[in-house]
């Protein structure tokens, strides 16, 4: 298995290096063309260059990555490309999109400014990039100098709302951009200095250079300006991700595995035509489980027998606690954290006073100072701990699972039987113990094992968006028919969707290349 998080971002002259087949470069040159023409159109001039970043599907290991946890996605072909230009003469960031859905954003050129996140903007996820990308610089001692303007089209093509990362495609390929934009050159010098005495071009040669394990923990950081507390499984797998392969990813610190999957088989991506808006929602959904996996890995540090105090510090996730339950291995007889769990967390949900009790402090004081987490608990009744937990350390255990059917001696036909069984036992565990699917989620995957899928899942954060399905590759068309017969045809009949679309949400999908720079 080949290591590439060494890789850095790959800069091209042109488009077939990125996208294979015929059809995909002839989309994509398409899509470039007009991407150029309409920057000239509302700018008067042409971009200085381009960067792409691509959405993905998880496969397996949902709701993890924040947990420490190694998650296993592929890149999908659909992808965010940004066209970019400094502009000296206005100073500010003007971002257009091609989408006309999409109205124009202008944004000042301060790096510090707020996101306004009680009102939600697409031309936030941009700023998310721009802010992560100031700091960045900042933390490496680059000074970057006056600030200046910026104009930007973006043309998307990952669905959003959708469990697809439409979001990491946008705020990588953005980030990425900014990146690019800031020095015209692409060679890829190895910069022996890394200290404040580089001069601007040198500063951002140096970030160019930075190789991508990097940029998938800077892009991490930089979505989280946008107020979900994400894992960093999107941005990482957008960055690295490589034809032909899905990603093992691994955190602290960040790594890729290529893991070839096994031959015979297709994953078809549908969407349930629920869209969860995760920026929005982020209080009672994403942020809300995350929270809860925050206060079930102190209460367990704490039953473990650690002070209040020290775990409040210090367990900030369950692969901590993992770690504990090695640690105190031996006044309890038993290392596995499930065991943990069923001892020590209570199956009911528990109330903010029996936390408090626990941990002999507030809620409120023991997130002070993530405002994200307080917005969560103003909106909470109760915290599900065991449950929660329960999901996290099983899914880790699948992603594994996953992975060593994957590499084992396995006929391929049988290999594709367990990772389906696998996915449905990762959906299982997200519907019932982490609650993130929704009724049209269940109908969908429902539809999909009917109908000879040799597994079926939610993908990506849930509450609506995508399933994923794995299918032998001779029944594909079958199967993608019949999905449209029974799931869709309803949905078309009431006007929720048109029958044009269809394509745009129900694909088989193969793994895709990661992020990269043009320059034409
Ligand atoms: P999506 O599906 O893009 O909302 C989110 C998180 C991931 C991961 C999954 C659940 C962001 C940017 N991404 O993905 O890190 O936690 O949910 O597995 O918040
Ligand atoms: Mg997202």
């Amino acid at each position: 298995m080949e290591r590439h998080e060494e890789t850095p971002i790959p800069c091209f002259s042109s488009l077939e290096a990125v996208y294979g087949d015929e059809s995909q470069l002839q989309e994509a040159k398409i899509r470039f063309d007009h991407l150029k023409s309409k920057f000239l159109q509302i700018f008067g001039h042409p971009p200085d260059v381009f960067a792409r970043s691509p959405g993905r599907v998880n496969l397996i290991g949902e709701h993890i990555d924040y947990e420490g946890y190694s998650v296993l996605p592929m890149a999908i072909r659909q992808d965010t490309i940004v066209a970019i230009r400094k502009n000296h003469a206005e100073k500010v960031l003007r971002i257009a999109n091609v989408n006309d859905k999409y109205t124009d954003c202008t944004y000042p050129i301060d790096p510090n400014q707020e996101i306004d996140l009680k009102n939600h903007k697409w031309g936030h996820y941009f700023i998310c990039g721009y802010k992560g990308f100031y700091e960045f610089a900042k933390s490496k001692g680059v000074d970057m100098g006056e600030a200046v303007g910026l104009d930007v089209i973006v043309d998307g093509t990952v669905p959003t709302g959708s469990g697809l990362s439409s979001s990491a495609a946008f705020v990588c390929s953005a980030t990425i951009a900014i990146m690019a934009a800031f020095d015209v050159n692409f060679p890829k010098l190895e910069l022996e200095s890394t200290s404040s005495v580089l001069g601007i071009q040198n500063a951002l040669l140096y970030c160019q250079n930075f190789v991508s394990k990097e940029i998938a923990q800077l892009t991490c950081e930089c979505e989280r300006h946008i107020g979900t507390q994400s894992g960093g499984m999107d941005q990482a797998i957008s960055v690295m991700a490589k034809t032909g392969f899905a990603e093992l990813i691994d955190f602290n610190p960040i790594r890729a595995t290529d893991v070839k999957l096994p031959a015979g088989g297709t994953f078809v991506i549908a969407h349930s035509l629920a869209e969860s808006q995760k920026a929005v929602t982020a209080a009672t959904n994403y942020n809300n489980r995350v929270v809860e996996c925050r206060l079930a890995s102190i209460v367990l540090g704490i039953k473990l027998g650690m002070k209040q105090q020290d775990a409040i510090s210090n367990v900030k996730t369950l692969s901590d606690v993992e770690g504990l339950c090695v640690s105190f291995a031996n006044s309890r007889g038993s290392t596995d954290p499930v065991v943990a769990i069923k001892e020590l967390l209570k199956d009911k949900p528990y109330t903010t006073e029996e936390i408090k009790e626990i941990t002999g402090e507030s809620l409120q004081s023991i997130f002070k100072n993530s405002p994200s987490s307080l917005d969560v608990l103003k909106a909470a009744k109760h915290f599900k701990l065991h449950h929660r937990a329960a999901h996290v350390y099983s899914e880790a255990k699948r992603v594994h699972a996953f992975r060593d059917a994957v590499s084992s001696n396995l006929s391929d036909e049988d290999k594709l039987k367990k990772l389906g069984e696998l996915m449905n036992e990762s959906h299982y565990s997200c519907s019932v113990l982490y609650e993130c699917s929704c009724p049209e989620l269940e109908e969908l995957v429902e539809t999909c094992r009917d109908n000879d899928a040799l597994g079926a899942r939610l993908t990506g954060a849930g509450w609506g968006g995508c399933a994923v399905a794995l299918v032998k590759e001779a029944i594909v068309p079958q199967f993608i028919l019949n999905l449209k017969e029974k799931f869709y045809q309803s949905r078309i009949d009431k006007g929720i969707i048109s029958k044009n679309d269809l394509g745009l949400y129900v694909f088989a999908s193969k793994p895709s290349s990661g992020a990269a720079i043009f320059k034409f």
